[in-house]
């Protein structure tokens, strides 16, 4: 079954691919029971208080997996799944793998917004959200989402209060009767094919709005299993979970995932508090974990003060965004585990500095490609290759990066080569040993603590205000999250404008509040490159120092500058 909107590997690429291992032809369903045989009675999810075993992780899966069927879902179908992390999480993701439903995976920040673009998207036919979540109800924006979509499309709450005519998610997980054998038999004659759609994950990093790559069982599978080899992942590996999940990281580089496969176990957290995660580090003896360079930051602060045992962690993984090598020095040893930089991405490819590189390599480079059918090409503007050792924009193939974004074929011809070559926006040069290091990009988006941010689709929703005559969104330096949001404004004569009117805009529309301007500069005109087009450099140049203490004459500047207190 092919989901229309998803652009397949072609065949030559497949047969290359199974013939070399790497798609193993095995829906991620039927998988979860081989764990299961083999790891039965062992802790395979720990959230919180609750533990639970591999035996339960399946049968809880294929519960949930005849629930959601009997609510009318089934093989081909998409569902927006927007839930913190939670043990419930990976047993949806696991029951929509047994019946070749494909979950789309949002971000708790995610609001109205960018929920019913991607709702719209993969016209997905239920949605699943917390009952509330950090104050916010997310129950009554599932039902406006759903509503969107038409009849039939059902909401399923996680959460303690469910309102009626909504499903009970945890209900279905307890409610199956009968023997659990014959319920894994039937479930079975219903598995996807492995070269179907497992889950859709988020990009951040393109034009507009952000787009959904479909990932299918056999590549995703893959890029879990190679990362976990890579990662020394094995039976007693316990991974700490404090990014976000439904993020490809934390899920499967080698995340949650590969810790099931490997027979180890997944400690989930709501959060990367240092504190709350010190103290699971030393409850649980997590041995890896992943954090984004703003997270790690504030670990190392907090380490420095913290009296907890983080003896058990062996490697620290590192990535998302830039990590300078003086920040890299510090967490070498800062943290107790080893320090490895991921550079890493939903679109597909995943370089990891090696577990055994020598110190240099894990200071100064976010490591190699997993796989050795992993294709880099580094080329010019004119997408000619660059020589051996020079800085290129990078372009790749290979078997767990998909020929295209979902259901967009007019940015795909952009994003995407004519020979399927995804353009990364990312500058780069390598080793000659293939060691990549990140020196820049090419994409316009802001990376704010590694969320990334189209800059496009601020300035669409900035531009709508009626004071605005232009806007161009750019990077502003952050010391924290590493870049902020900093919005350039050509007011419309006699109007004024400021970081609050911002905010209520983007309050009203309902967008992710991690898109919302922290700085706000305001200009006479936007300046132009000379082919006519907005100088984003020159821009992110005057953003740089928040108020420039000497502007160059005859340089646009701004009038004033505005930043927010910080959160
Ligand atoms: P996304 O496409 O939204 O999954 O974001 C992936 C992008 O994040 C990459 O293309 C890079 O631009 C950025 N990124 C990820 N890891 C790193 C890293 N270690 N250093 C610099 N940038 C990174
Ligand atoms: O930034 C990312 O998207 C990212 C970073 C590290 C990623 O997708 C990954 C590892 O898998």
């Amino acid at each position: 079954m092919t989901r229309a909107g998803v652009v397949p590997w072609p065949e030559e690429f497949v047969r290359q691919y199974v013939a070399k291992g790497y798609w193993r032809q095995r829906p991620l369903g039927a998988l979860m029971w081989e764990w299961a045989d083999a790891y039965g009675p062992r802790v395979a999810l720990v959230d919180g208080d609750r533990r639970v075993t591999y035996r339960e992780l399946a049968e809880t899966a294929d519960n949930l997996a005849e629930g959601m069927a009997g609510t009318g879902l089934k093989r081909g179908d998409n569902i927006l799944v927007q839930l913190p992390n939670c043990w419930e999480f990976i047993a949806l993701v696991l029951a929509c793998a047994r019946l070749g439903v494909a979950p789309v995976l949002a971000l708790p920040p995610h609001r109205e917004h960018e929920l019913t673009y991607m709702a719209e998207l993969a016209e997905v036919s239920a949605v699943v959200a917390p009952g509330s979540w950090r104050g916010f109800d997310h129950q009554s924006l599932a039902e406006h989402v759903a509503r969107t979509r038409g009849h039939g499309c059902r909401v399923l709450i996680v959460g303690d209060t469910v309102r009626p005519g909504n499903v009970d998610l945890r209900a279905l997980m307890t409610a199956a009767t009968g023997d659990p054998a014959a319920r894994r038999h039937r479930l079975d004659t219903l598995a996807p094919d492995a070269s179907e759609v497992l889950l859709f994950l988020l990009s951040g990093g393109t034009t507009g709005l952000p787009k959904i790559i479909a990932r299918t069982h056999n590549d995703y599978e893959y890029n879990a299993r190679r990362s976990g080899e890579v990662c020394g992942y094995g039976r007693d590996t316990v991974y700490l979970a404090v990014l976000p999940v439904a993020h490809n990281f934390a899920l499967a580089s080698p995340g949650v995932l590969a810790a099931l496969m490997s027979g180890g176990r997944a400690v989930l957290m709501p959060s990367p508090n240092p504190e709350a995660a010190f103290a699971a580090v030393e409850r649980e003896r997590a041995t890896v974990t992943s954090l984004v360079p703003a997270v790690a930051r504030r670990w190392l602060e907090a380490a420095a003060k913290d009296h907890h045992d983080l003896s058990s962690l062996r490697v620290v993984q590192v990535g998302g965004s830039v990590l300078s090598s003086a920040e890299a020095q510090s967490l070498l040893g800062g943290l107790g585990g080893r320090l490895q930089q991921v550079f890493g991405m939903a679109e597909g490819l995943l370089n990891y500095t090696r577990l055994d590189d020598p110190d240099h390599l894990v200071l100064t480079t976010q490591g190699r490609p997993i796989c050795p059918d992993d294709e880099i090409l580094l080329v010019d503007e004119d997408d000619v290759p660059v020589p051996p050792g020079r800085p290129g924009r990078l372009l790749t193939r290979g078997p767990y990066t998909p020929r295209g974004y979902f259901a967009a074929p007019e940015h795909n011809a952009r994003a995407f080569t004519a020979d399927g070559w995804y353009r990364t926006g990312d500058v780069v040069h390598r080793d000659a040993a293939g060691n990549v290091t990140v020196e820049g990009r090419t994409k316009d988006l802001i990376n704010r603590g590694g969320e990334k941010i189209s800059a496009d689709e601020v300035e669409d929703l900035v531009r709508s205000l009626p004071q605005v005559a232009d806007v161009a969104v750019v990077p502003a330096p952050h010391r924290e999250l590493g870049e902020s949001v900093c919005a350039c404004v050509v007011l419309k004569g006699g109007q004024t404008l400021d970081l609050a009117d911002i905010q209520r805009l983007f309050h009203e529309r309902g967008v992710a509040a991690f898109k919302t301007p922290e700085l706000l500069m305001f200009l006479p005109a936007l300046p132009q490159t000379p082919v006519g087009k907005i100088d984003k450099k020159a821009l992110r140049k005057l953003a740089e120092p928040a108020v420039p203490t000497r502007p160059t004459p005859g340089r646009a500047r701004p009038a004033r500058v505005t930043a927010l207190p910080r959160p």
